[in-house]
């Protein structure tokens, strides 16, 4: 049977796709697409992933599946012993309600003004205030999402794949200097002891340091 192929980038969103899978207990390639350079235009890539888009996850049939949720869902349905996602209807619902508005919420509307300012305004004379809403929309989401959480150690009772789901939007909040209310660094710190994240970071290219942070890799340009 052949390897599943992630295709991401080191320090995006790819990130945690890359953390769920380096929790099975299955062999997988990664594959670097530089983003700053094109690579997702490239027609190989293309036939991949006509969306031009990371993460791609190529399953072992060959197929190409899309999309952080679809990818998180299809990972935790198909290795079952991973534990990687709940029995209950409760937290299943309240697990894809965090992982929706961790994606579309603070990453597609929050992250993407502040990594990708330019494809929400033409104009650069409008790109300090997208950003800047950008922000707002980070920090709200945050306000949410650690209500959410809660005292809990996790979002949706046990360990699930909206953990690394989660943690790649602390990741960048600690990246761009936002702050993460108290349950959410927790929440990151718990994360950053997990030997999986601490794999996947070190194979991205990043140093894990003091509590709570990181430095950020001299040659890789953080893109949403
Ligand atoms: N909805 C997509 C969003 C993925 C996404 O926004 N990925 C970013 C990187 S974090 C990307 O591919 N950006 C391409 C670009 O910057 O041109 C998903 O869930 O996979």
């Amino acid at each position: 049977m052949a390897a599943m192929k992630l295709y991401m980038t080191p320090g995006s969103c790819s990130t945690g796709i890359h953390i769920i899978l380096e929790e099975l207990d299955e062999a997988f390639e990664a594959y670097i697409v530089n983003l700053p350079a094109g690579d997702h235009f490239k027609p190989d890539y293309v036939a991949l992933n006509p969306k031009s888009t990371i993460p791609t996850l190529v399953r072992p049939d060959g197929s190409s599946l899309t999309e952080v949720q679809a990818i998180a869902w299809w990972l935790a349905r198909s290795h079952p012993r991973a534990r990687l996602w709940p029995d209950d209807a409760e937290n299943e619902c309240r697990l894809i309600e965090a992982m929706a508005y961790i994606v579309g919420t603070v990453h597609g509307q929050g992250f993407a003004r502040i990594f990708a300012t330019s494809t929400f305004a033409r104009n650069p004379d409008d790109h300090a205030s997208v950003r800047e809403l950008g922000r707002d929309i980070v920090a709200k989401g945050f306000t949410i999402l650690n209500d959410t959480l809660g005292s809990g150690s996790y979002l949706a009772g046990g360990y699930s794949v909206a953990d690394p789901i989660l943690f790649y939007v602390e990741f960048w909040a600690d990246k761009t200097k936002i702050a993460l209310p108290d349950n959410l660094l927790a929440h990151y710190r718990r994360m950053l002891a997990r030997p999986a994240v601490q794999r996947v970071l070190r194979e991205e290219g990043y140093n894990t340091a003091a509590l709570g942070g990181f430095s950020q890799r001299e040659d890789a340009p953080l893109r949403a």
